[in-house]
């Protein structure tokens, strides 16, 4: 199973470093990169262009403000796209979020939320759970193990 995680620069790698941890915990290989859809558009289509041919089963792209990358990803590759919008300084990632999110018909991209990296590899999994049954059943544990974290607290809590 395999997986990509591309960046629009590596100053959103401290975010998408926790899409990288849950890959990691789930035991899925990936490749990272960092390319950009206005800084090297040639190697950005290059990227999604062999992505299938490389083994790439599902691809998680992040970047900010005019955050053209997961489009420009998913309009290149049949491989299915989760985009992160990252928050930016100037207007706090609504920028990167509506760039994201409001994709023209026949091209989507699965957009979680601002600075959304731990759900963009969740669902990553989900993705590829349906093909790999053993990460189903991972997945599955890691939200009996949320559950009982929460209802510990709970008791915790009310005792
Ligand atoms: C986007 O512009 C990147 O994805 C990043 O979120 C944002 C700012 O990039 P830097 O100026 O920090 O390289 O392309």
């Amino acid at each position: 199973m395999k997986a990509a995680i591309i960046m629009g620069s590596k100053s959103d790698y401290p975010v998408v470093e926790k899409a990288e941890d849950i890959l990691k915990e789930f035991g899925v290989d990936y490749e990272l990169r960092v390319l950009s859809a206005h800084r090297t558009p040639r190697q950005a289509e290059e990227f999604a262009r062999t992505a299938e041919d490389r083994g790439v089963e599902v691809i998680i792209a992040a970047a900010g403000k005019a955050a053209h990358l997961a489009g420009v990803i998913a309009g290149n590759t049949p491989v299915p796209v989760i985009g992160i919008p990252m928050k930016t300084s100037d207007l706090g990632g609504m920028d990167s979020l509506l760039s994201v999110v409001q994709m023209p018909k026949g091209i989507p991209v699965a957009t979680v939320a601002i600075g959304g990296a731990e759900n963009a590899a969740l669902l990553a999994v989900q993705i590829l759970s349906v093909k790999y049954p053993e990460l189903r059943t991972a997945f599955k544990a890691y939200k009996d193990k949320m559950e009982a974290d929460i209802l510990a607290i709970d008791a915790e809590m009310n005792a």
